[in-house]
């Protein structure tokens, strides 16, 4: 049986990042997405693409799930990406409270480029109090490591492993969390922290240190997929590590200074 998952994920009109790349991601590692939007972003080509956000309300998300549910009860595992606004996080909260979920991915995408810095404090903190608590596997970044657990200046393996875990210590069953390129000495480094098990450390070469749009969002999306398809999250995090290792490689150039990961046949 080929699972139905759901994305609740912001619009990226170039189909670099947020809901075009679960839905590609999804369908390439054999799920049936479906994708209710938060928030639109339009690139701005002649403002050093800056990010254009519009708000969807929040009942028009909230009508997403209800039509994408309605017609697939059987969903029963989900991915939250970016969420942009207190108001949209109290909605999804709701939302997460009004189903019976077996498995709900949070990608914590705390900060969008055009977002005001005060804003963007509330949307940190609504998502520590009302969505972390309802995850079942987060997948911060270095800079939402940082923000989630409380602690700066992670530059290690270690310390990276012991964040995730302060952030685990928040009732989160299972904490990947991401290194990022920007250090000379380290591979593509990430360690998921989860019950059952050993903190494991998944590396893979560096294709440099560009930063690829739209890798995070096929990371999380890849676990999303293999959780629906019944893998342990363990199993799930190794192979979204390498879904993502091969996306990123196959990277593709366009008009922007940053390249977009590619889900697909090369
Ligand atoms: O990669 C973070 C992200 C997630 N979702 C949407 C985005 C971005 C970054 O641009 O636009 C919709």
């Amino acid at each position: 049986m080929i699972p139905n998952v759901l994305t609740i994920a912001g619009s990226e009109a170039s189909g670099g990042a947020g809901a075009q790349v679960d839905l590609r991601t999804f369908h390439q590692l054999g799920t049936v997405g479906a994708a209710a939007l938060t928030l639109v972003v339009s690139f701005d080509p002649n403002d050093q693409w800056r990010h254009r956000v519009h708000p969807i309300p929040p009942e028009v998300t909230a009508a997403q799930v209800e039509a994408a549910l309605g017609v697939h009860p059987s969903i029963d595992t989900v991915k939250i990406g970016m969420l942009g606004s207190v108001p949209m996080i109290e909605t999804v909260a709701k939302i997460l409270d009004g189903h019976e979920w077996r498995n709900v991915v949070v990608d914590p995408v705390l900060i969008c480029k055009g977002q005001e810095a005060g804003e963007a404090l509330d949307v940190d903190n609504a998502l520590r109090e009302l969505i972390l608590p309802r995850a079942t596997f987060v997948t911060p970044n270095l800079f939402e490591t940082e923000t989630l657990s409380g602690r700066s200046g992670i530059d290690s393996v270690e310390a990276l492993v012991e964040a995730a875990q302060a952030i685990a210590a928040h009732g989160v069953p299972n904490v990947y969390a991401k290194l990022g390129v920007d250090f000379d000495e380290f591979d593509a480094v990430d360690v998921l922290v989860g019950e059952g098990h050993e903190p494991e450390v998944l590396s893979a070469p560096k294709f440099g240190q560009e930063k690829v749009s739209g890798a995070g969002c096929t990371l999380a999306a890849a676990v999303t997929a293999e959780l629906a398809k019944g893998r342990t999250p363990l199993e799930a995090a190794r192979a979204a590590k390498q879904f993502t290792t091969a996306a990123v490689a196959k990277r593709r150039h366009g008009g922007a200074p940053f390249p977009m990961a590619w889900q697909g046949e090369p």
